[in-house]
């Protein structure tokens, strides 16, 4: 007797396409067979993909921000529109800021998420301040409790690290088995083309990407890659977007280094062309790094295609556009340096990937769930409890409509921003219900399931084998 059985659906995973039912107990799969029966609830799904539920490792959900700035997502607004756009599990960072203990700033973070998120979540660590007490005592103890991954910064006031840090923290990263994760831009190189631009009086939005130029990327990419070698850690390049940064993953990788590399939709449908808007209107596209050319996108599409990309996220880091605590904050009108740094995307990720990537040929399905779901689970230590649809794995299913035509807007999306990026993005294929562990949490774009069924995950190190 199972509690559910979706019946009729091609199921995919990372490795295999398969017709089969899908039959659930107690929130795992169950079975996977012909013609199962006897279950209190049957979900017809012919015509339907069955993927694993998307899992988006890179998420910002209510991270403090300064300066009156206010994040547009808390927990339940954020976790409603990754629900609706397919996914079951997202990982966030929980913010430590300087002077603040991690578990200070975790207790604040649980506490925000508590009871009011529709899907599962796990934390990331942002490490600001690695003083020997976090490093000896609070990092180790809670990679052990189930915090096996954390960011780290080299660009802005407040987080970046000094290259002394940054090895520090790796080497607790090594003796623990975290994964380190960097978010590689030269600081100094950024306020050095700050300073220039605007003593030139340069200082609208499109500036914002004209002052972080490829250089800054490729630079720091290199030396993060140069720093973990020495350190002796397996090291993941967040949100890359360029050919030269994905250079030096490659490289890296020909040299035997266990080096990851993800990115994310603004690097394959944006480019710095859409900050040159009138007035303050590119703002709306201001994000780090920036988007850049055709020629970059392209060598994305390619990263996606050849594997330099195992990941494939949103970088969700929503705020709100008509807004003096978003995107139109005061300061921001005098320079880009100030312009809140982010854009949304956790409900569009799904959708861009695989009608741009699966329909347009580029990638296959199977691809698209490795980029999606199981590589995330597999390097953030979630796998095969997520990522995969398998007898024993959590009932984390997407019903996916391979066919459905949609245009990407603001009115059909659950975000807390005003607005999409990607409006009046055409796509095919749509996700028509999001099962988290057997329960039907989102139904043809809207949140059905009971408000706080998703669960804090404790994770175990990643497998960072290959
Ligand atoms: N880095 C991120 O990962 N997200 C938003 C802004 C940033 O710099
Ligand atoms: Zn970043
Ligand atoms: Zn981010």
């Amino acid at each position: 007797m199972y509690e559910t059985i979706v019946k009729g659906a091609t199921v995919v995973t990372a490795a295999d396409t398969f017709q089969a039912d899908i039959g659930i107990a107690q929130g795992r799969i169950a079975a996977l067979g012909r013609d199962l029966r006897d279950a209190a609830e049957v979900i017809e799904a012919d015509g339907l993909l069955a993927l694993p539920g998307g899992i988006d490792s890179h998420v910002h959900i209510a991270q403090p921000s300064g300066d009156g700035v206010v994040m547009a997502d808390d927990f339940a607004s954020g976790t409603r529109s990754a629900a609706c756009g397919g996914n079951t599990t997202i990982l966030p960072f929980c913010l430590q800021q300087r002077g603040q203990r991690l578990r200070e700033a975790l207790d604040d973070y649980h506490a925000l998420a508590a009871g009011q998120c529709h899907v599962d979540v796990g934390f990331h660590l942002i490490l600001a301040d690695p003083t020997p007490h976090v490093l000896g005592q609070e990092l180790p103890a809670l990679v052990a409790e189930g915090y096996t991954s954390l960011k780290l910064f080299m660009t802005y006031e407040g987080l970046a690290l000094s290259d002394r840090q940054i090895l520090d923290t790796m080497d607790v990263a090594r003796e623990t088995g975290a994964l380190v994760m960097v978010h590689a831009e030269n600081e100094d190189a950024i306020r050095f083309l700050w300073d220039k631009a605007e003593r030139h009086g340069e200082t609208a939005p499109k500036y914002h990407a004209a002052t972080r130029p490829v250089p800054v990327e490729r630079e720091a990419t290199h030396r993060a890659i140069s720093l973990a070698e020495i350190a002796g850690v397996p090291l993941m390049v967040v949100h890359v977007s360029n050919r030269e940064a994905m250079e030096e993953i490659d490289r890296a990788r020909r040299r035997g280094l266990k080096v990851f590399g993800e990115t994310c939709p603004q690097y394959l449908m944006l480019t710095a062309e859409d900050l040159d808007l009138e007035g303050m209107e590119g703002a709306r596209f201001v994000c780090s790094p920036p988007p850049r050319d055709r020629a970059s996108q392209a060598a994305c599409w390619e990263g996606l295609e050849t594997g330099i990309f195992d990941v494939f996220s949103s970088d969700h880091c929503p705020f709100r556009w008509e807004d003096t605590a978003g995107k139109q904050h005061p300061k921001g009108r005098q320079s880009f340096r100030w312009i809140p740094n982010g854009i949304p995307g956790v409900e569009t990720r799904l959708p861009i990937l695989f009608s741009e990537g699966v329909r347009k040929g580029r990638i296959s399905v199977n691809r698209f769930v490795a980029l999606t779901a199981t590589n995330h689970a597999r390097l953030y230590g979630l796998y095969p409890r997520k990522g995969t649809l398998a007898v024993g794995s959590d009932a984390d299913i997407t019903l996916w409509d391979p066919e459905r035509r949609c245009r990407i807007s603001q009115s059909r999306l659950h975000h807390g921003a005003d607005y999409t990026p990607y409006e009046g993005l055409e796509v095919e294929g749509w996700p028509v219900r999001t099962m988290v562990r057997g329960v039907t949490v989102a139904l043809e774009g809207e949140i059905v399931g009971p408000s706080g069924h998703g669960r804090y995950l404790r994770r175990h190190p990643g497998r960072l084998g290959g």
